[in-house]
């Protein structure tokens, strides 16, 4: 389909691009001819090349309804019907033979078909194809070629070289793409020619297309005949249009489908998006607390770190302190052990003491005793 698309467009392309349109049309024109038994093309070419084989093939639209219009005929100087081909099968000849192909031919009018003929002096058969696939088979005699000096008539048939055309065999259809190839073409050949007529394919076998369908428009033509445009172009332009509608609709399709995955992609996206504001949120309040948890514990180091410089500051003091009364009760363990020995030799004499003045004056103590408080702690024993 591609393929064929494709030459489509080649065509397409060849015609638009050729500034002289209508010589570039015309190569591509049919001809359509007028239902009278003078609406036919006749000419004398040298037919040497085709002596020992050619292949005959033309696209043929039948519009007669009559039996046997002819499409093809030529006369030699052997035979009048060297070689005639109908577009029903009836009465087809070659080198004179008659056969009766209608039962083979069963293509409805009005559809156009690719109709092959070829034959070769060696193989001495000739074989009959419609649209690429062959329908007959015959032997034709060992050493016979084809006939030479003859007319070459397109659209009747011939009697004798280049009369005889009437009624009977007026072909009345339209042709397309007649060519005379100078040698047998196989069937993968002829079946390549027959896949679409809109395509120049036979153009591959130049060297061997002998007579062309280019130079048969360029003939004279006697009575009806007529150039008329293939419609390929338009079939192009359809082929064309269906296939890019198909496309146009296969993208909005996709179109479609990409815009919902965006649509979900969006959606996504946002969630996604809450979600991290959320967490941004979440984050920002923990941090928020993060920080009043430090800011506290650095309250609290700071009032720990004061507490510590106060108990530093204490310890200083109280090790001050503890110093100084170590001294003093240094100071009043000696005192108090000078008295406890003095009281025990001393003033155990107080019996005869008879007032504390005695004592102060008795011998011992006099002058020695200035601080009554050691006295006292003996006194108080004394007085009681
Ligand atoms: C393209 O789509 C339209 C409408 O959806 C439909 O009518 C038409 O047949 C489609 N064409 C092809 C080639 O699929
Ligand atoms: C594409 O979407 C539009 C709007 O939703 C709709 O009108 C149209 O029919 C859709 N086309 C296809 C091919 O699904
Ligand atoms: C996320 O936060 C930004 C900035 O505050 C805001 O512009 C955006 O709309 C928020 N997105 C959603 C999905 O709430
Ligand atoms: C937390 O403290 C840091 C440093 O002091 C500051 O940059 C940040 O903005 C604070 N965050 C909040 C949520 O207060
Ligand atoms: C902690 O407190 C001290 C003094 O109170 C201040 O100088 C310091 O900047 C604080 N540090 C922080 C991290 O807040
Ligand atoms: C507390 O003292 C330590 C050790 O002296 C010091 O490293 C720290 O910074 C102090 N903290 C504050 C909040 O002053
Ligand atoms: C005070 O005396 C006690 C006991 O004798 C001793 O352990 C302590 O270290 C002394 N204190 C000072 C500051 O000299
Ligand atoms: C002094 O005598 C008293 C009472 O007899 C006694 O308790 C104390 O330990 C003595 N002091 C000294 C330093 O000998
Ligand atoms: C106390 O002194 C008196 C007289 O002065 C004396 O007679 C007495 O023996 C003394 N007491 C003691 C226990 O020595
Ligand atoms: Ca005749």
């Amino acid at each position: 389909m591609n393929q064929i698309l494709c030459g489509l467009l080649l065509t397409l392309f060849f015609y638009v691009a050729n500034g002289e349109g209508s010589a570039e049309l015309r190569r591509f024109n049919m001809l359509k001819f007028g239902n009278t038994d003078q609406d036919y093309i006749m000419y004398q070419p040298n037919m040497s090349p085709l002596a020992s084989e050619f292949t005959v093939c033309a696209w043929i639209r039948r519009l007669n309804s009559a039996t046997r219009p002819v499409w093809f005929s030529y006369s030699s100087s052997v035979t009048s019907k060297e070689i005639q081909i109908t577009d029903d099968g009836y009465q087809f000849y070659m080198f004179g033979t008659e056969s009766d192909l209608r039962s083979v031919y069963t293509i409805s009018p009005g559809t156009w078909f690719y109709n092959c003929l070829s034959w070769s002096s060696a193989t001495q058969t000739r074989t009959v194809y419609i649209n690429g696939r062959v329908v007959d088979s015959a032997s034709t005699p060992a050493g016979r070629t084809l006939g030479q000096g003859g007319y070459l008539l397109f659209g009747n048939e011939q009697d004798g070289l280049g009369t005889g055309m009437d009624g009977g065999e007026i072909f009345g259809g339209e042709m397309y793409k007649l060519n005379v190839f100078s040698r047998m073409l196989t069937t993968s050949e002829i079946q390549e020619l027959a896949q679409n007529m809109c395509v120049d394919i036979e153009q591959k076998y130049e060297s061997t297309r002998y007579i062309k369908w280019e130079d048969i428009l360029q003939l004279s033509r006697n009575g009806d005949v007529t150039e008329k445009d293939n419609s390929c172009l338009l079939e192009a332009y359809k082929l064309l249009n269906s296939e890019l509608t198909e496309r146009l609709n296969h993208t909005r399709l996709e179109l479609n489908t990409t815009v919902e995955e965006l649509a979900r992609t969006r959606e996504s996206l946002h969630s996604t998006e809450e979600r991290l504001n959320e967490t941004v949120i979440a984050l920002d309040r923990s941090e928020t607390g993060l920080n009043k948890t430090l800011i506290a514990l650095n309250r609290s180091e700071t009032r720990l770190n004061e507490t510590l410089e106060e108990l530093e500051r204490t310890k200083v003091t109280h090790r001050e302190t503890e110093a100084r009364l170590n001294e003093t009760l240094e100071i009043a363990d000696n005192l108090e052990e000078k008295l406890n020995s003095t009281l025990e030799s001393k003033c155990l004499l107080n019996s005869s003491i008879t007032s504390h003045w005695d004592f102060l004056y008795a011998s011992p103590f006099y002058g020695e005793v200035s601080h009554s408080k050691s006295c006292r702690l003996y006194g108080d024993h004394w007085k009681s």
